[in-house]
């Protein structure tokens, strides 16, 4: 719809109310009008907490902490804190410069696994570090360390505690709620009010020492953990850190092997009996924001450190890259310090090889050199365009529009010169919600005869970012490329009018 004839809303609602101290009757009269003709939200639309997060993109997970001494996955709470001994002062720094290297933007340390060994000075329990005879172990304070760390590279940062705690005697209980669980997350809120996530695992509930019983404790996680409560606390102490998983603002991508769906929603039904089946394509009629996450291993044995383990290769990681950031989820790798505190060398080695083959791959944007039309774009506002060079002008503020009710349109993208072309990347401007339900990517070589890519993937949805290989697998090892003069990208559906905020091509 065109901006000069569009009706200017509601032009006079009347606001009635009474001064302050006088009483006195006052008339105020507003009027409602869309100056910058901007397209109404798609609900459900992300809080900013929730965009902030996705920006992050590509994350670590760090698992160190009692199993790295003991070799299992899942301690039973009853440990030694001596069995706790790092051959040399634990160095998060080192942790977060090598996943940096592979081109993630922050990481998330494991600093309470269930066994509930704390990694750090916590008043609530005596299983923690510094109870260990080991004097590298009592001079550990990971939680401290990563954030000042991830500070200085200017990375994001983030804890995983556990919800459930093996160790304690109160597990079960109100009082391990109120005494033990909402104190550790205070204590960790304490270490950073900057932090991006915090991790409460799914895994509650079961087996364990529980100070001596030995016994079995189940609880409902839904209920048990006082979670809006806690989500309140948190948010008023780091207003932007997100609380995953049981925190109930981003969800699990429904498998820890590092791959979303194709069709990937942003959105969920929160409480139906659908939503663990739709765990990794969310729901187009979600009615809450509930992004994906995936967490996967950079390593063949465990989340922790194990002697025989080995890493995935970089061409590996890359796939699930390709497979999660591409797909509209984040992703979380895991990538396990070993006893002495630090990456393996190995590791570091294989993170850099992933960053190099990312900048490679990813890393230069032909888009940004090439002429972009549009068939159809939104009429411009007082202060703002719809236009399609808002899709290659590095601004995540500025997106391309259609004007309301128009679902579908072309984009096409011209080069002087024919280019070599392996990946398109497409973005919408999520803030207003997630719309695009089916796309089509063609490339000419002449600028004349198109021909389809990639039609064996479905290409369904967009949302924060969506990456197609354009030869059509995502673990294909990397070929020549097509040659293009040309690009076009059609949207065929939309819930409302389309919104880009990012076309590229690589
Ligand atoms: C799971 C846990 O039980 C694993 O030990 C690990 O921490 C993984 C990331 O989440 O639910």
């Amino acid at each position: 719809m065109n901006f000069t004839m569009k009706p200017l809303l509601a032009a006079a609602a009347c606001a009635m109310f009474f001064s302050a101290g006088a009483e006195e009757l006052q008339m105020v009269s507003q009027s409602y009008s869309y100056p910058d003709n901007e397209p109404a939200p798609c609900h459900p639309v992300p809080t900013e907490r929730q965009l902030k997060w996705q920006e992050t993109e590509f994350y670590a997970f760090f698992h160190y902490g009692m199993n790295t001494y003991t070799g299992l996955e899942w301690g039973n709470g009853n440990e030694n804190p001596s069995t706790f001994a790092p051959t040399q002062l634990p160095n998060p720094k080192q942790w977060l410069e090598a996943v940096k290297a592979a081109g993630m933007k922050g990481g998330i340390a494991v600093v309470k696994h269930h066994d509930g060994f704390c990694l750090w000075p916590t008043a609530t329990t005596d299983h923690k570090c510094t109870n260990s005879s080991n004097s590298y172990a009592q001079q550990t304070n990971i939680p401290q360390a990563f954030a000042e760390a991830a500070r200085e590279l200017d990375m994001k940062y983030g804890f995983y505690v556990s919800p459930w705690d093996r160790n304690s005697a109160y597990y079960g209980t109100d009082r391990y709620v109120k005494d033990v669980f909402m104190k550790q997350c205070d204590e960790l809120a304490q270490y950073g009010s900057d932090q991006f996530e915090m991790w409460f695992d799914g895994a509650n509930g079961g087996s364990g020492y529980y100070g001596g019983a030995n016994d079995n404790r189940s609880v409902d996680e839904a209920t048990y953990y006082d979670v809006p409560n806690l989500r309140d606390y948190i948010h008023k102490i780091a207003p932007m850190c997100l609380m995953w998983g049981v925190g109930g603002e981003a969800r699990w991508i429904g498998n820890e092997s590092g791959y979303a769906g194709e069709t990937n929603w942003a959105m969920m039904e929160r409480g139906h009996s659908s939503e663990i089946s739709s765990r990794n394509s969310g729901q187009e009629e979600g009615w809450i924001w509930l992004p994906g996450e995936s967490d996967a291993k950079a390593t063949s044995a465990g989340w922790f450190w194990h002697s025989n383990q080995s890493d995935l290769s970089a061409e590996r990681l890359f796939q699930m890259y390709l497979e999660t950031v591409g797909r509209n989820s984040t992703l979380i790798l895991n990538i396990p310090p070993d006893k002495s505190g630090t990456l393996p060398t190995s590791s570091v080695n294989v993170l850099k090889s992933l960053g190099e083959m990312l900048t490679t791959r990813l890393g230069t944007d032909l888009a940004r050199n090439a002429t972009i039309e549009a068939d159809a774009s939104r009429s411009n506002g007082a202060s703002r365009t719809y236009d399609a060079s808002n899709m290659i002008d590095g601004n995540p503020e500025t997106y391309w529009a259609t004007g309301d009710g128009v679902t579908n349109a072309t984009i096409t993208l011209t080069w002087d010169e024919p280019q070599t072309i392996h990946y398109v990347s497409l973005m919408e401007y999520i803030a207003k919600g997630q719309r695009v339900k089916s796309f089509t990517i063609e490339t000419s070589a002449d600028g004349e005869n198109w021909e389809e890519r990639a039609s064996e993937i479905a290409q369904t949805t967009i949302g924060y970012k969506r990456i197609i290989p354009l030869n059509g697998s995502t673990s294909a090892s990397y070929t020549n490329g097509y040659t293009a003069k040309a690009v076009r990208i059609t949207i065929n559906d939309s819930r409302a009018c389309p919104l880009l905020s990012s076309v590229s091509v690589y």
